[in-house]
């Protein structure tokens, strides 16, 4: 078996965080790697629906997600994490949690413009027209990460050129 890792992708709403995470999940299992994929659906409609989108609940939702997947992977697992992760601190902290040589930071880089561009569920409209207050990158922070681990950029590359290039990585970094 194989040593588990956190994979920690992070980037605004809109920016292919699930698409690419889920595509990469795919990938690896059928490389015959097990995985546990931690994001919004699974762990904000759950263990952190009491959380919303306030700066301490975001903080708690990403400190609470970081023990979730140290807990998976003492199991060995790769575990794949897709949240906003909008503040520098917590995804450090998130980081020192599951402990640093275990720990990938995946900055999914998209601009706002093309996010909203995008708009899939149509909250940036909403986060524009005040409907939704807060929202990442419009009404609330996102703090680029200054020293990430791997950078996928999703107005350049395809999601199949992003994940074969995580892949890639990984395999240099003896991680998989
Ligand atoms: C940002 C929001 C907000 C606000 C609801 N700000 O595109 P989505 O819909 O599916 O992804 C977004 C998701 C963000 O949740 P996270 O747990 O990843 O955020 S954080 O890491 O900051 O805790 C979006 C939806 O929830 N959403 N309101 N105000 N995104």
């Amino acid at each position: 078996g194989h040593r588990g890792r956190v994979l920690w992708f992070s980037g605004l709403s809109g920016s292919g965080k699930s698409t690419l995470s889920n595509a990469l999940d795919k990938r690896l299992y059928d490389l015959g790697i097990r995985t546990y994929l931690l994001d919004g659906d699974n762990i904000r409609q759950g263990l952190n629906r009491d959380l919303g989108f306030s700066k301490a609940d975001r903080t708690e939702n990403i400190r609470r997600v970081a023990e979730v997947a140290r807990l998976f992977l003492e199991t060995g697992m790769i575990v794949i994490v897709a949240f906003i992760s909008p503040y520098q601190i917590d995804r450090q902290l998130a980081r020192e949690v599951i402990g640093t040589d275990d720990f990938l930071e995946i900055y999914v880089r998209c601009s706002l413009e093309e996010c909203e561009r995008r708009d899939p569920k149509g909250l940036y409209a909403k986060a524009r027209s005040g409907e939704i207050p807060n929202f990442t990158g419009v009404s609330d922070p996102y703090e680029i990460p200054q020293n990430p681990d791997i950078i996928v950029s999703t107005e350049e590359e395809s999601v199949e050129d992003g994940v074969e290039r995580i892949l890639t990585e990984l395999k240099a970094r003896n991680l998989i």
